[in-house]
């Protein structure tokens, strides 16, 4: 199953399954790296995968090199599409290097001429996170979440046509009557262009051309809302004499008002989990199995909505989004990053990049309704603030249909609130507090901090924008029980949740719950001081890191199931 777009005409094939491989180890750094002979491939590896995931290099930090050879159809000009690689890496294409990246978790894709009837393939991945080393730009240290180093999505390969070719084709939704507005680019400027809906019939379109940019303003045939309860998905297809292009999409709309979230004209209230894309197994390289399991447990929950947390999503997993009916946010790459972060030149070009890409990449998802970036940025200074505001209005100049949020911790001090269509902020009370003997079960705090903040953000004149709490929760060891109810117990973690949703039910304030987190997820032992990471994981996930659920799922699962019901019309 390819992700959307794809391009009937065009020979596509997926260069996923076993490619030779050699770990170089972690002398030399990825610049100085050179596609040499020399290179002795004494392993194989799967693709999509992850190496430092697998047994034999679980731990090991350094650069590793896939290799493949790749039969073609024909000579010619070809793309590839890597879905993701990570930490940092490189492509060389018959020994010349074609492609360099340090932006870990986001979709590339790169042009290359291909003269014979094949070419080797060589993707070079670095996962040291060392500060200095090539991955360390986006992904830093300091990030409560493991930096695994691999070729994490699928990869394909796609014959270019001769002739003019679409690259993409954006579909807006301009009323709830099915007019959309199809925003494209295609190389042949002025071309004759054929337009078809749900595999219908094709007909002649009016497509106004600026260079290689065109617009085609037009009415969806029997037209189908998508929304949650009922995700209708329509395709559109435009060809040429050389090129063809199929585009799913979904027509809705969301805005922020009044304080309130509205989806096609109608209030909704988000509830939901922060998700990692992980497997313990597998780290980031999630098998589709595990993607149709962990919607199938999201659904159970009750959920709507779910936080891509913290970086670009696969293309592949917003189709599965769309499909079932999910609310999604997705946020480029960024956690707790500070002042000698956002000031930084190389930083700030490569958040530019990425979110920017983030949004033409994933444009024509229904199931996305925000975007975020930077979570948890320290944006209480000028380069901070600076930066929030350039990211926002790279998202915007790229997409004015959806919201734009960031996950603040800093909802007291932050200079940028003004810029974002929904609030949101990640708090943790009854959690990152010093236990009190006499107090063990300090529940009563999580509504003394809510209560709190949605005073200090009204009072700062922000009562008209939606607050989301897009982190709360409390740590659980899976299988540890405790009559105290204590810390750490599933008890304590249950009793936490419920009393979250209690508030939430209760304060329609807020249009948004998301629950920290989804699943237990791989971290560092000392992310939070070393006994904030037992086992090396974040214990927070109502399931764990095998999707075994915890205590508090049952809890959530009743919860979400009465304030899910208790949707609300404008
Ligand atoms: C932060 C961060 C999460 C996670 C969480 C926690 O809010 O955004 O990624 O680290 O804290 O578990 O403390």
């Amino acid at each position: 199953m390819y992700a959307y777009p794809f391009y009937p005409q065009r020979n596509t094939s997926s260069l996923d399954g076993f490619w030779q491989f050699a770990f170089l180890g972690s002398d030399s750094p990825l610049d100085d790296f050179v596609n040499t002979k020399s290179i002795v491939y004494d392993d194989i590896m799967q693709v999509p995968g992850c190496f430092d995931a697998t047994c034999k290099y679980i731990g090991k930090r350094g650069l590793a090199v896939y290799k493949r050879m790749v039969n073609v159809s024909a000579p010619g000009r070809y793309r590839l599409i890597l879905h993701a690689i990570g930490l940092a890496g490189k492509v060389f294409c018959n020994g010349k290097e074609i492609f360099y990246t340090r932006s870990p978790w986001a979709q590339h894709i790169v042009e290359l001429e291909v003269s014979g009837e094949s070419f080797e393939l060589v993707i070079v991945v670095d996962n040291r996170i060392k500060p200095g080393e090539a991955a360390t730009v986006l992904f830093q240290p300091n990030y409560d979440f493991y930096g695994y180093g691999g070729i994490y999505r699928t990869v394909e390969l796609e014959k270019l046509p001769e002739s003019g070719h679409f690259d993409r084709v954006r579909v807006e939704t301009l009323d709830l009557n099915g007019k959309v507005r199809l925003s494209g680019c295609y190389s042949c400027p002025g071309e004759k262009i054929q337009i078809a809906f749900d595999n219908g019939d094709f007909s002649e379109a009016t497509a106004d051309f600026s260079g290689e940019n065109f617009v085609i303003e037009t009415q969806v045939p029997s037209p189908e809302l998508w929304s949650p309860e009922n995700p209708a998905l329509h395709t559109v297809t435009l060809k040429t004499a050389g090129d063809e292009i199929c585009e799913q999409f979904g027509l809705r709309t969301v805005e922020a008002k009044n304080g309130k979230i509205y989806l096609n004209g109608e209030e909704i209230r988000l509830i939901g989990y922060n998700r990692h894309d992980m497997h313990p197994q597998f780290g980031p390289a999630v098998p589709d199995g595990v993607w149709i399991e962990d919607l199938q447990l999201l659904k159970d929950l009750n959920c709507n909505f779910i936080r891509g947390s913290h970086y670009q999503q696969s293309q592949r997993f917003l189709d599965l989004c769309d499909k079932l009916g999910f609310l999604v946010w997705e946020e480029s790459l960024g956690w707790g990053n500070r002042q000698s972060t956002v000031g930084d030149d190389e930083f700030i070009k490569l958040q530019i990049e990425q979110t920017g890409n983030m949004v033409k990449a994933s444009g024509n998802h229904p199931s996305i309704i925000m975007w975020g970036f930077l979570n948890e940025v320290n944006d209480c200074e000028e380069s901070g603030d600076a930066l929030v505001r350039k990211l926002a209005e790279t998202v915007r100049a790229n997409d004015t249909t959806r919201l734009v949020t960031l996950a603040s911790m800093y909802i007291k001090t932050s200079l940028s609130l003004d810029v974002f269509d929904v609030i949101s902020f990640n708090t943790y009370p009854a959690w990152y507090e010093r236990e009190n003997p006499d107090d063990p079960h300090p529940l009563w705090r999580i509504q003394e901090v809510l209560d709190d903040i949605v005073a200090q953000l009204d009072a700062d004149g922000y009562a008209d924008k939606p607050l989301v709490i897009s982190e709360i929760g409390a740590g659980a060891i899976y299988g540890w029980h405790d009559r105290m109810r204590s810390f750490w117990s599933e008890e304590y973690q249950a009793d936490h949740l419920s009393e979250v949703c209690g508030y939430f039910k209760t304060h329609p304030r807020f249009s948004g719950l998301v629950f920290w987190q989804f699943t237990d997820g791989k971290t560092y032992s000392a992310s939070a001081g070393v006994l904030g990471r037992p086992r090396s994981f974040n214990n927070k996930g109502t399931l764990n890191e095998y999707r075994k659920p915890k205590l508090a799922y049952d809890i959530v699962k009743q919860e979400f199931a009465t304030i899910g019901s208790s949707r609300r019309t404008q």
